[in-house]
C-alpha cells in the first residue's frame, strides 16, 4: 500500500478551495427591482462562510457582472471595467470582495474574452470602416461564393456564425449570438487591453478567472470549412452537432494566443486561478493540464453532467482523470452550472445527493451551483416569461436555460425571500419546502447533508490532499476508491443504486470505524468487516 505520498502536497489555495456558484441576477435582490445584485450578495455573506450557521464553502465564482445589455444577462459584455447598474457600482464590488476575503472566501470571476457585445465601443468602430483601427479586433470576411456565407461554421446556438453587416458589406463572426460577435485573439493590441482588463480585477481583490467558452477563441487561419457529422441525428438535435468542429474551434494543446495570454497571466499574478470552461473529456483535459503546468490552473470537468447515472461510465471517467495524472494536476468536479438543467431534475433528489458525495470525496475542487444545496430543481416557466434567446430561438425544442436560473430560495415568505417584488423569473413552487430556513431546521435535509459534507472535508487532510487508488467492488453499483494522505487510509464507498448493497472489506480488523455516512442517522457507527450500504448511501470508513 502506497506510504506518504509528498507529490499530492499543494500548498496553493485552490487545493483546499469548495467552490459556489453564484448567478448574480438570481442570488438576492437586495433592491426590490426583481433582480438580484452585488448589494444583495453582500447579504447573504453569512450564509457562505464565517458564521455558525453557515454552509462553509471558502470560493465563490461569480458569473458576469458587468455592463452588458443582457441579451445573454451579462455574457455579452459592452464593458469590462464597470458593473451594470442592475448589480450595482464599482464601489458595491469593492465592498463585495472585502466582505468575502474578511470570512476567508476567495473570488472568481468570469473572463468572457472570446466575444463582446454588439454594442461595445470596440465593436461599434469596428464595424464603421474596413480602415477603422479596430476593425482587426473582431473577425471580418468577405462574402462566400454560393449563399454569401463565407464557409459552413454554425454558432453554438444554431444558425449560421456569419452575420452580414450592411456598413462594410462584411461578414462578422459570432460564435454565439449575432449580438455576441467574436474578438480576434491574433491581434496584439486587443490581448494588451485584455491584459489590462485582467490587471484591473486582480487589482481590485479578484483571486481567480472563469476562461468562458474557452475552446471558442482562436479559429482556423485560413477559415476551412468544418467537415460533417455523421452521427447526427436531424430531429431533437441542435443544428451546432450537424459538423465536426474541426477548424471553427481551437487546438487543444497547441501555443495558440489564447494558451500564451493564459500563461503570462498565471506568471504576472502569482495567485492567481484559471479555470477553463471547456466540454472536452479526460484525454483531452489532461492534454491542457499538461500545457499549462500548473496547480493555478484546471478546465471544468463536466464528465457528471449527463443526463443519467451510468455507474460503470462514471468508474471509467474517474479513473482516467484521476489515474496517471499529469504533474501539478489540480482536478475538480461539476455537477451542475448556469447552462445545463439542476442535478436533482436531471437525475433524481437521491442520485443528486451521491453524486454530490462524490464531488466532496474525490480529489480535486467541488464547484456547487447555487441551490445544488438545497436540492432545488428546475423550474418550468411559462412561455411568455422566458428570457433566454436559445427558448426563443428553438420554441418547443429547446427550453432554455431559465429553469435553471430561477431565484434562490431563502425562506417560505412571498417571493422566497429572494426580493420584495415579483422577480425577473418565477419562483419554483417547491419553494415552501425546499429553502434554507426550513432546511436548516432539518437534520435530514440537503442543507445540513451539504454542510457535514464540507467540513468534514474541510477537517480531513487526507481527502483534500490524499492520493487517489481506484477499488474494485462486489456490486456494480457500488463506486468505491481509498484516499491515503501521511500514512491514513480512508476507504470511500459510494451507493449509486436504490437496492441496498453489502459490501465485504478486504482489512485485517475485527472492527471498522465507519466516520461518515450520508445517512444522518448513522454516520457513525463501528461494524464488522462487511458494509451493508443503503440505498444511495455514500460513507467513509477509517483504514488506518
Ligand atoms: O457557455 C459556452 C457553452 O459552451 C455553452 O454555450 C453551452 O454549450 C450552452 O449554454 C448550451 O446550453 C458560456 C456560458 O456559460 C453561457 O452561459 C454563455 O451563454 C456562452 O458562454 C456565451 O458567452
Amino acid at each position: 500500500m502506497p506510504s506518504n505520498q509528498k507529490s499530492s502536497l499543494k500548498k496553493h489555495w485552490s487545493s483546499e478551495a469548495i467552490a459556489y456558484q453564484i448567478y448574480p441576477m438570481s442570488f438576492k435582490d437586495s433592491n426590490g427591482d426583481g433582480k438580484g445584485d452585488l448589494r444583495g450578495i453582500i447579504e447573504k455573506l453569512d450564509y457562505l462562510n464565517g458564521s455558525q450557521n453557515s454552509l462553509g464553502i471558502n470560493t465563490v465564482w461569480i458569473c458576469p457582472f458587468y455592463k452588458s445589455p443582457m441579451i445573454d444577462f451579462g455574457y455579452d459584455v459592452m464593458d469590462f471595467k464597470d458593473v451594470d447598474p442592475i448589480f450595482g457600482t464599482i464601489e458595491d464590488f469593492e465592498e463585495l470582495v472585502e466582505g468575502l476575503h474578511q470570512r476567508g472566501i476567495k473570488i472568481i470571476i468570469d473572463f468572457v474574452g472570446n466575444h463582446t457585445s454588439d454594442k461595445h465601443p470596440w465593436f461599434k468602430e469596428s464595424r464603421s470602416s474596413k480602415s477603422n483601427p479596430k476593425r482587426d479586433w473582431y473577425i471580418w470576411r468577405d462574402a462566400g461564393p454560393d449563399d454569401g456565407l463565407p464557409n459552413n461554421w454554425i454558432s453554438v446556438f444554431g444558425g449560421p456564425a456569419w452575420q452580414f453587416d450592411p456598413i462594410t458589406k462584411q461578414y462578422y463572426l459570432h460564435s454565439f449570438l449575432s449580438e455576441q460577435p467574436d474578438l480576434n485573439w491574433h491581434n496584439p493590441e486587443l490581448r494588451q487591453e485584455m491584459m489590462d482588463v485582467i490587471d484591473f480585477w486582480v487589482k481590485k481583490g479578484v483571486d481567480g478567472f472563469r476562461v468562458d467558452a474557452f475552446l471558442n477563441f482562436v479559429e482556423d487561419k485560413l477559415f476551412r470549412e468544418d467537415p460533417i457529422n455523421p452521427f447526427y441525428q436531424k430531429d431533437g438535435e441542435n443544428a451546432y452537432n450537424s459538423l465536426m468542429h474541426k477548424h471553427s474551434l481551437g487546438d487543444l494543446a497547441e501555443n495558440t494566443p489564447i494558451n500564451q495570454f493564459l500563461k503570462e497571466v498565471l506568471k504576472k499574478h502569482e495567485d492567481v486561478l484559471i479555470v477553463c470552461e471547456a466540454y472536452i473529456g479526460p484525454e483531452d483535459m489532461h492534454r491542457l493540464h499538461k500545457l499549462y503546468n500548473s496547480e493555478r490552473f484546471t478546465v471544468f470537468n463536466f464528465n457528471f453532467i449527463n443526463s443519467k447515472i451510468e455507474v460503470g461510465r462514471y468508474k471509467e471517467a474517474i479513473d482516467k482523470y484521476l489515474t496517471k495524472p499529469p504533474e501539478n494536476f489540480l482536478p475538480n468536479f461539476v455537477i451542475g452550472n448556469h447552462d445545463v438543467d439542476r442535478v436533482a431534475t436531471r437525475l433524481s433528489a437521491p442520485e443528486a445527493k451521491i453524486l454530490a458525495f462524490l464531488q466532496f470525496t474525490l480529489p480535486g475542487m467541488p464547484f456547487i451551483y447555487y441551490g445544488e444545496e438545497l436540492g432545488m430543481t428546475n423550474t418550468s416557466v411559462p412561455r411568455e416569461a422566458l428570457k433566454d434567446m436559445i427558448a426563443q430561438m428553438f420554441p418547443g425544442f429547446h427550453p432554455g436555460r431559465d429553469p435553471e436560473r430561477t431565484p434562490m430560495q431563502w425562506d417560505n415568505s412571498k417571493y422566497s425571500g429572494f426580493s420584495t417584488n415579483k422577480p425577473w423569473l418565477p419562483i419554483n413552487q417547491n419553494y415552501k419546502n425546499i429553502n434554507v430556513v426550513s432546511e436548516n431546521q432539518e437534520e435530514n435535509s440537503t442543507l445540513s447533508l451539504y454542510k457535514r459534507m464540507i467540513a468534514f472535508r474541510k477537517g480531513s487532510e487526507v481527502l483534500t490532499r490524499g492520493e487517489y487508488f481506484p477499488r474494485n467492488s462486489a456490486s456494480p453499483n457500488v463506486i468505491s476508491f481509498e484516499r491515503v494522505f501521511d500514512n491514513k487510509r480512508l476507504l470511500v464507498l459510494a451507493n449509486m443504486g436504490n437496492e441496498v448493497e453489502r459490501e465485504i472489506l478486504p482489512i485485517d480488523k475485527e472492527r471498522i470505524d465507519i466516520i461518515f455516512s450520508t445517512n444522518y442517522k448513522s454516520h457513525h457507527r463501528k461494524s464488522l468487516v462487511s458494509v451493508e450500504l443503503l440505498p444511495f448511501e455514500g460513507c467513509i470508513i477509517e483504514v488506518e
